[in-house]
């Protein structure tokens, strides 16, 4: 099976991290497709950033080869629902993977993110997942996205202090990692702190194949039914849904 890997902010090297990480996980014949978006930031640090990378994702779904999943590979998963409302195969974000992984391994879990203002998006994210009951806190350690590429940072240090912390003083079972960046990092971390270590990316190829080989897709009824045909004016006119047929009403 093919799963297509979208890094939707425009860092090729964070994009590489992600794709060793993936492709390091995937079963035989499975093939990743790693994708670094062509438009948008160099790294998401908050809402306008996430909401600018979308169209950078649409076109990175719709660029060829075509894939039987696709998984956001950006913690804040932007444009989840949009990308599910085009796409037949399965959609993961990661961090919802991350979120769904941690939950089967311990009753509670920390996330540790990059910036404070990340923290209060993945916040928003643990409700919108309904994960309040298993996340015990999320916790930012106001590092800058792309200094988790910078060999040269102290970013894993911090990043093990915090986690650190989060064991003693949130009493959680396992560490949820909140930015693609850091998929390299869980195997360090797992060994120093002794508890499971979860990165979103490595969870989301493993539940995208899982999904696959069950035969699901996305359903094509009700929101995430394919967009409805119409125009779209100005910068974005290329972008107007084709007419595509739903296998249910696209109105129910
Ligand atoms: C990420 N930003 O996973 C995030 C999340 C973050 O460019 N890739 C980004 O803010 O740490």
């Amino acid at each position: 099976m093919k799963i297509k890997v979208i890094n939707p902010n425009t860092t090729s090297s964070m994009t590489d991290t992600i794709a060793v990480a993936a492709r390091a996980v995937a079963a035989p014949g499975t093939e990743i497709i790693a994708v670094t978006s062509r438009s948008g930031a160099v790294s998401i640090e908050g809402h306008y950033d996430e909401a600018m990378s979308i169209v950078g994702l649409v076109d990175a779904m719709n660029d060829k080869p075509e894939a039987d999943a696709y998984i956001i590979a950006c913690f804040g998963d932007p444009g989840l629902l949009a990308a599910r409302e085009i796409a037949l195969g399965p959609v993961l974000g990661i961090a919802e993977a991350a979120m769904h992984a941690a939950s089967f391994v311990a009753t509670g879990f920390s996330i540790v993110t990059t910036l404070e203002r990340t923290r209060i998006i993945a916040e928003h994210l643990v409700r919108s997942y309904g994960m309040e009951h298993h996340c015990r806190r999320v916790r930012a350690t106001d590092i800058p996205v792309l200094e988790l590429e910078d060999p040269n940072s102290n970013s894993r240090a911090l990043i093990l202090a915090e986690c650190e912390r989060a064991i003693l003083e949130d009493k959680s079972g396992a560490i949820v990692l909140g930015c693609a960046g850091m998929a390299d990092l869980n195997a360090y971390l797992e060994a120093k702190l002794g508890v499971p270590v979860i990165d979103g990316v490595t969870s989301a190829v493993k539940f995208a194949e899982a999904l696959v080989n069950l035969g699901l897709k996305t359903s094509k009824r009700g929101d995430l039914a394919y967009p409805l045909h119409k125009p779209y004016k100005g910068t974005l006119a290329g972008y107007a849904p084709p007419h595509r047929p739903n296998s249910f009403a696209s109105h129910s």
